[in-house]
């Protein structure tokens, strides 16, 4: 893999802590229009569950070309390795003129452990608000919720729509919080969605040049404001998630989590 390829640790840094990345306008309109017409055909075919990706996805389909790009696979090598395993896609659509959005949910959190999942979600067609980019609610990736638990909320603060020109391709945390939104238009919405599973320890998978520099630590403090007087437990959830991908044990962004570490318990040896 070329390192121009993978992330630099400053795109890690904001993935741990907003749970996700954007990349808009990236994946070539030759795809976008090929990706488009197969899910217009309503035959898209089948992939095998729990099969390495490339094993499970044919290269002449046109998503199967998408994951294959070198720019696209350098994005699945740093957050989750150089071979994971297809999981599962769905070819979400929303028909037009669908007046209701969906409800808040997480798709299957089942696994809580610290490694994590990748969902792709693919936006072959402009999606204009009035098309419904499906919303997200940043940060929310730890609150590990089961399916629509959440789905009595209407609207948070800092809730995020990806409104995005064809060929937009987001990356996201298997944790976070999201919805379809309603279809004003008269075409049918599209957004492809594939999940990924690692199968090596995410250690440090991405281009580290910059990771001396220290200028990423910034974007791990971020927090939002739905968040309100939990926002510190989140940054320690930042702090957490980043020991295990950097391998740094004793990483920490000020005194938050060494505080935790103080071991009080401790006996005095006698004298
Ligand atoms: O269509 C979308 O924008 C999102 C759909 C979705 O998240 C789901 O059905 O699980
Ligand atoms: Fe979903």
């Amino acid at each position: 893999m070329d390192k121009k390829y993978l992330l630099t640790t400053g795109q890690m840094a904001q993935f741990v802590a907003d749970g996700f990345l954007c990349f808009d306008e990236f994946i070539p309109a030759e795809l976008n229009k090929a990706a488009h017409d197969v899910f217009e055909s309503k035959n898209f075919g089948r992939f095998k569950q729990g099969k390495p990706l490339f094993e499970a996805m044919p290269e002449d389909h046109p998503v199967g070309r998408i994951f294959r790009l070198p720019e696209v696979q350098g994005i699945t090598h740093s957050l989750v390795g150089p071979d994971p395993l297809y999981d599962h896609h769905a070819v979400h659509t929303v028909p037009a003129g669908q007046k209701h959005g969906q409800h808040w949910h997480g798709d299957a959190i089942i696994d809580t452990r610290t490694h994590f999942d990748i969902q792709y979600f693919y936006f072959c067609h402009d999606t204009p608000l009035e098309m419904g980019g499906t919303m997200i609610l940043p940060g929310s990736h730890f609150r590990q919720i089961n399916t629509v638990d959440i789905g009595r909320y209407q609207n948070f603060m800092g809730q995020h729509k990806f409104v995005c020109k064809a060929g937009t391709l987001a990356v996201v945390h298997h944790g976070m919080w999201h919805c379809a939104q309603p279809n004003r238009t008269a075409d049918t919405r599209y957004m492809f969605k594939l999940r990924l599973n690692p199968m090596v320890r995410q250690l440090r998978l991405w281009n580290t040049d910059d990771y001396e520099s220290g200028d990423w630590r910034g974007a791990l403090g971020k927090t939002y404001r739905w968040m309100g007087n939990e926002d510190r437990l989140e940054v320690v959830n930042h702090i957490k998630l980043w020991r295990f991908l950097s391998g740094d044990k004793k990483f920490d962004l000020g005194y938050w989590l060494s505080r935790l570490e103080n071991m009080p318990e401790n006996l005095l040896e006698a004298s």
